[in-house]
């Protein structure tokens, strides 16, 4: 679709205009662009189209937005020992928090953050433990804020028998023809299934309490500035009620695999043990005061099964024929999901290993 980025930047309560803008290509859902006003006293934006065919309730998920960036900013203003920043949301000239622009798509603006850079393959443990304490910051400063008053933005987002029930329908279904390039994966998802079922189990049961989570805690999702202090935490879509074993895993999932999520040589694919102690460790440093029984004794296995979560919507949707990720080439989403698959079996070969960090994590 042709996007009027200057036009649609016009709509905000912004003093400057956009001169310049780049297109940011890291996401798999929404669009966003960088906006460069090139006036010396207004900062540059960010402007990101929200997919709305994904999620459905724009409004819900930015009041969810403003909620979270409102308690945030308040507790860093109260406690300015903390070398944090949150995002900021300018809103439209209407007073609304997003744009509805003529085509009926949404966009919102968040102020630029400067001088910040991510890393998709994580370089070293500091920049490993610095992550960590940054994700278990932000759950931390957010457990205060009642869960009840944000929107659930994509229900069942991690909810595994929900996932694998679609899964099951998209192969029987099999739209796009794809079923007979899969059968190993299958086969490699039913063996797991039964394990993997324990978190929902717990989850159901009360075992695992509901936090506030960040539920997409992608290790690009965090903002580093120039001498690689983890500062700002990003793409908050699906900051909703969730377990702290997916925003755990979720990360270790991206930040401590030594390859690309779609790296196509499969070899390159493994658990990097010094990446995933160094992040357990910031992770557990910002969140041990709030961690319990069940919690610790599953966020080793978090890793693992937020990685088969994942693969199996990288592999639906292959199955589907690319309907919701993304994709820059016809087998993206396969390669993608073998890519999951192949680090949960790096994890299952490091499983107790990766306990034993916990615990030592712990002592400290
Ligand atoms: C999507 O668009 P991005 O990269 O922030 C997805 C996550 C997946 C991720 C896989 C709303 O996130 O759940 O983990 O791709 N977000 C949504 O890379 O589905
Ligand atoms: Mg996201």
């Amino acid at each position: 679709m042709e996007r009027n980025i200057k036009e649609i930047f016009s709509h905000f309560k912004v003093k400057g205009e956009c001169v310049e803008f780049e297109k940011n290509t890291t996401g798999h859902i929404n669009e966003s662009y960088f906006i460069n006003t090139k006036s010396p006293d207004h900062p540059g934006y960010f402007l990101q189209w929200i997919n709305n065919n994904i999620f459905k309730n724009v409004e819900g998920l930015m009041d969810n937005i403003c909620a979270v960036t409102g308690h945030l900013a308040a507790k860093l203003a109260d406690n300015k020992d903390l070398d944090f920043k949150v995002l900021e949301v300018i809103p439209c000239i209407d007073g609304r928090n997003y744009y509805l622009d003529s085509q009926k798509q949404y966009w919102r603006l968040y102020t630029f953050i400067d001088n910040a850079h991510g890393y998709n393959v994580v370089e070293n443990a500091e920049i490993a433990y610095e992550g960590g304490k940054a994700f278990g910051l932000f759950m931390s400063l957010l457990a205060d804020l009642p869960a009840d008053g944000l929107t659930e933005t994509i229900p069942d987002f991690h909810n595994l028998e929900k996932r694998l029930d679609t899964f099951d329908k998209s192969v029987k279904a099999d739209k796009a023809d794809r079923v007979k390039e899969v059968a190993g994966e299958l086969e490699f998802v039913k063996k797991r299934t039964e394990q993997m079922l324990t978190i929902p189990a717990l989850i159901k049961s009360g075992q695992l309490p509901k936090r506030i989570t960040h539920n997409d805690t992608k290790f690009n999702n965090i903002l580093f500035d120039s001498s690689d202090h983890a500062s700002c935490i990003v793409d908050l879509d699906t900051v909703m009620p969730g377990s702290i074993l997916f925003d755990f895993g979720d990360s270790i999932r991206t930040g401590a695999n030594t390859a690309d999520e779609d790296e196509k040589d499969l070899s390159k694919v493994d658990i990097n043990l010094p990446i995933y102690e160094a992040y357990t460790q910031g992770f557990i440093k910002s969140t041990k005061h709030t961690l319990t029984a069940a919690e610790i004794d599953n966020l080793a296995f978090s890793a693992r099964f937020m990685t088969f979560i994942i693969g199996i919507r990288f592999l639906t949707d292959f199955i589907d024929g690319d309907t919701y990720f993304r994709t820059s080439y016809p087998d993206h989403n396969l390669v993608r999901a073998k890519v999951q698959f192949q680090l949960v079996e790096a994890m299952e070969k490091n499983a107790d290993k990766m306990q034993e960090i916990v615990l030592h994590a712990l002592e400290k």
